[in-house]
């Protein structure tokens, strides 16, 4: 049963409605000085909290409910007898309910040029001790922290009459977060403010247990930040297929932030394994990017996971007939292709991310180290400077397809190595790729060159050119552009990339031996780019 409640808001949206509402079940209402005038004003009948302590509000607002007439009443044991012979006995009158929500603190201290002054009265004492005191008691008091709860409860009041324990479970443990959430923000403003100090507070809720973590022994969970704005895949919406694994979370991220370097303009696909994107590539359709990311690694594509920037189609669906995928991430899906693609594998996940052409909301990136945390900015933008350092000057014909490629490199592992071509006029792909090695060397000669041939040969059969296999690969490698995700620091990589034909190399410069890599691009005609910006992923 709810006979008494009280009311103090500083949002008052919906609380006219609610008082009404509990009036019209014969609930008496308590209120403070704002909401009670508002109630008042609308016909409600209130009682002023000052009336029910006894005491004016005091200290220019700062003590209003702070009064055991009012905690008494929420606090109280109903259970206990002699806790109820006090109540009785100091004249304190229960209170069933509580509607709190609290002073502006957080949007006072984003008002630009806030003085402490303004930011410490918008700290609230009174609220906080309202909303814990009523979740304290929760076994017999309702608490309400926030206005979108009002409906629930007068719904619930009307059709039983009480509050369920359930109910008054889940707001208990909402008020108690709202308190937490509520004086973080003031740790983390009086840190910065009165100490000078950062404090790094991450808000993440909804925990989603998961199957397993990166292998079948180790525990994990998803844990989602609610406040994010812009694509992530805590918003994705899955219209298809089993759970997502641990792997699937990383890998899928990886997937995503790779097609979102390539931006809106034309149709992007990612295809990733094991957080390094195996297959990357834009086309004029869907079909046509997703042909020449698959080209760019058709063994590693197995198990992997597509993501791309355009509504998912049938025709793209179609070319997936007969092939492993794991995930398809895509702003949206035509309803034919959720038909074949839902057809086509019980567990294959569909992700739907509206979201997916919006920009990034979140500004840094952190990695957790045993015993601490790393914050960073991410990593924005792909060069700081062109500055073309060789004798054969970098042709400016190549600068959109080296920015594709510093934009693989940097969604690629350290040391990365990439070897990209612009297979049709405007469009691009990965045509090899060196991920993750302790070498720079090895990434360009033992993966990027190889994968390249490789995969050339793979598309020279399917489309059968009326020339010999090696001029068909030598002229495709002499219009290919290498990027590198940091500089060289021999000049044994630019040798590699000459044995291979490679005519064209972007990297940051920056070595102790600039001049030796420079001298010997020089030596074997190479046109090289020094671009300033290092691009390690690890
Ligand atoms: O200044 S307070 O910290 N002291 C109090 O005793 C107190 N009691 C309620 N702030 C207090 N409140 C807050 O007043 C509530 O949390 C609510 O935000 C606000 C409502 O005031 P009014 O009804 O006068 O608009």
């Amino acid at each position: 049963m709810v006979k008494r409640a009280l009311l103090s808001v500083s949002d008052k949206t919906g609380i006219t409605e609610f008082a009404r509402g509990l009036e019209a079940l014969g609930v008496k209402i308590i209120s403070t000085g704002g909401t009670a005038k508002i109630l008042r004003d609308a016909g409600i009948e209130v009682t002023d909290v000052s009336e029910v302590t006894g005491y004016p509000e005091m200290m220019g607002g700062r003590v209003k409910t702070l009064h055991p007439r009012i905690h008494g009443g929420l606090l109280c044991l109903r259970e206990s007898k002699e806790q109820m012979e006090e109540a009785e006995k100091e004249d304190i009158s229960l209170i069933d309910l509580v509607a709190v929500n609290l002073y502006p603190f957080e949007i006072t201290i984003s008002k630009e040029g806030v003085e402490l002054e303004e930011a410490i009265e918008n700290i609230d004492i009174g609220g906080p001790t309202l909303l814990r005191s009523a979740a304290k008691n929760y076994r017999s008091v309702t608490v309400i922290s926030n206005p979108s709860d009002y409906g629930h409860v007068l719904k619930e009041l009307r059709s039983s009459g009480i509050i369920s324990d359930k109910t008054r479970a889940n707001l208990a443990v909402k008020a108690f977060r709202h308190t937490a959430d509520y004086d973080a923000a003031i740790d983390t403003y009086l840190s910065r403010t009165l100490l000078g100090e950062e404090v790094l507070r991450l808000k993440f809720t909804d925990g989603v247990k998961l199957r397993y973590g990166e292998n079948w022994h180790q525990s994990a969970c998803f844990y989602k930040d609610p406040g994010i704005e812009g694509p992530s895949l805590a918003k994705a919406v899955q219209l298809h297929g089993k759970e997502l694994s641990y792997n699937n979370y990383v890998d899928a991220d990886n997937a995503l932030q790779t097609v979102k370097e390539l931006g809106n303009a034309s149709p992007a696909v990612a295809i990733v394994k094991h957080n390094n994107p195996c297959g990357l590539a834009t086309g004029d359709t869907l079909l046509q990017a997703l042909q020449a990311a698959w080209d760019g690694d058709p063994i590693s594509a197995y198990g992997s996971i597509i993501c791309t920037n355009e509504t998912f189609d049938l025709e793209a669906a179609t070319f997936l007939n007969g092939k492993f995928i794991e995930i398809i991430l895509a702003p949206d899906f035509k309803p034919d292709a959720l038909e074949y693609l839902k057809n086509k594998s019980e567990n294959l996940r569909l992700l739907k991310l509206p979201e997916l052409r919006e920009v990034f909301g979140t500004e840094y990136t952190y990695k957790y180290v045993i015993g601490g945390m790393l914050k960073q900015s991410r990593d924005i933008g792909i060069y700081d400077k062109w500055e073309s350092v060789t004798e054969v000057s970098y042709p400016e014909g190549k600068r959109t397809l080296s920015e594709f490629c510093l934009k693989a490199c940097k969604a690629t592992k350290s040391n990365a190595v990439i070897l990209a071509h612009e297979y049709e006029p405007g469009y691009f792909m990965v045509l090899g790729m060196g991920a993750g090695q302790p070498n720079r060397v090895d990434s360009i000669r033992k993966l990027a060159a190889t994968k390249a041939v490789e995969n050339l040969k793979v598309i020279y059969e399917r489309e059968q050119p009326a020339v010999a296999f090696e001029e068909y690969c030598q002229k495709i490698l002499s219009e290919c552009v290498m990027a590198s995700d940091a500089f060289f620091p021999f000049d044994d990589s630019v040798v590699h990339a000459a044995e291979n034909n490679i005519r064209y190399i972007v990297s940051p410069g920056g070595s102790i031996r600039d001049n030796e890599v420079i001298a010997t691009a020089n030596r074997l005609g190479i046109a090289m780019v020094f671009t300033g910006m290092r691009h390690f992923l690890h």
